[in-house]
């Protein structure tokens, strides 16, 4: 995925402006074409972020899995995918989560460390 300068800034504001409050973005929430609420409610899964990278750095979920990423780090960090999810500035000691109700497979970056690359594989 590429960004251009001014789509990572437009990233870090707008996960400014969302603070740490976990984001489920409309576009992953929108459509459940399944109706299986039973399986998504159960089903959960954690990345860290130690430093500069997530682990794991692929991660293998079912569809509906909610995915918290884990700031252990002592800098600010974001997982996104433009135009798909965004969790927005994740503090240091803080914590984000999306849930993935697409099957696919979504790479995404830290918008502060755009060398920080993950990827979420959804099955
Ligand atoms: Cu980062």
């Amino acid at each position: 995925m590429r960004l251009t300068w001014g789509s990572l800034w437009r990233w870090t504001i707008s996960g400014a402006a969302v603070g740490a409050i976990a984001l489920t973005l409309i576009s992953l929430e929108s459509a459940n074409a399944n109706g299986d609420s039973t399986a998504q409610a159960s089903r959960a899964k954690t990345v860290n972020i130690p430093n500069l990278a997530y682990i794991p750095q692929t991660l293998t979920v079912a569809v509906g899995t909610k995915v918290t990423f884990v700031n252990g780090s002592k800098t600010l960090h974001t997982a996104t995918r433009a135009g798909s999810f965004d969790t927005g500035i994740i503090h240091p000691g803080h914590s984000a989560s999306v849930r993935f109700t697409h099957r696919g497979t979504f790479t995404y970056v830290c918008t502060v460390h755009p060398k920080m690359m993950g990827k979420v594989v959804v099955r």
